[in-house]
């Protein structure tokens, strides 16, 4: 599969623990340009629509909360095969399975508050870009 954008969000617990700039650096070292990025903070009704997908999971509420509790970073990536290049820079979803030297696996607390969010297919990409930035928002 090839494409050259995905979406990514730093989550509220990178945040609070001081990662943003260490997260954007292994994203930057590993190739990506940013082609829009904020710094903003999510409304319950934002997280529910963004993750609607799943809304019939036990963890949902727990994940919304997560979510909304503080300040994210959200930003669209460029780069050759960026969604499956940056699934494999942040790791698997729980940290403890994440490969060596991958985001998760540097910075994440638990499966739930993983630090770093990125987008599963080109067609979610275009979505959750869409979802969060104008067009005039991208460069
Ligand atoms: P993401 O969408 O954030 O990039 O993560 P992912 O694809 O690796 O994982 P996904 O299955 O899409 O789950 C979305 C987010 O929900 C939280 N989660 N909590 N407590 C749990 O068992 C659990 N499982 C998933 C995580 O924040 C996960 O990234
Ligand atoms: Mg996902």
């Amino acid at each position: 599969m090839t494409t050259n954008r995905t979406f990514t969000m730093i989550k509220p617990d990178a945040v609070e623990n001081g990662h943003i700039g260490g997260i954007l650096d292994k994203i930057t070292s590993a190739g990506f340009k940013i082609v829009a990025m904020k710094y903003t903070q999510l409304s319950k009704r934002d997280a529910q629509e963004f993750y609607a997908v799943h809304s019939e999971r036990p963890f949902y509420g727990e994940l919304v909360d997560f979510m909304t509790r503080g300040p994210i970073v959200s930003a669209i990536l460029e780069k050759d095969n960026a969604v499956e290049d940056f699934r494999a820079l942040i790791g698997a979803t729980n940290p403890t399975e994440a490969a060596e030297g991958t985001i998760r696996k540097l910075y994440a607390t638990s499966i739930g508050e993983n630090a770093v969010h990125g987008s599963d297919s080109d067609e979610n990409a275009a979505i959750e870009g869409a979802f969060h930035f104008a067009g005039r928002e991208i460069y």
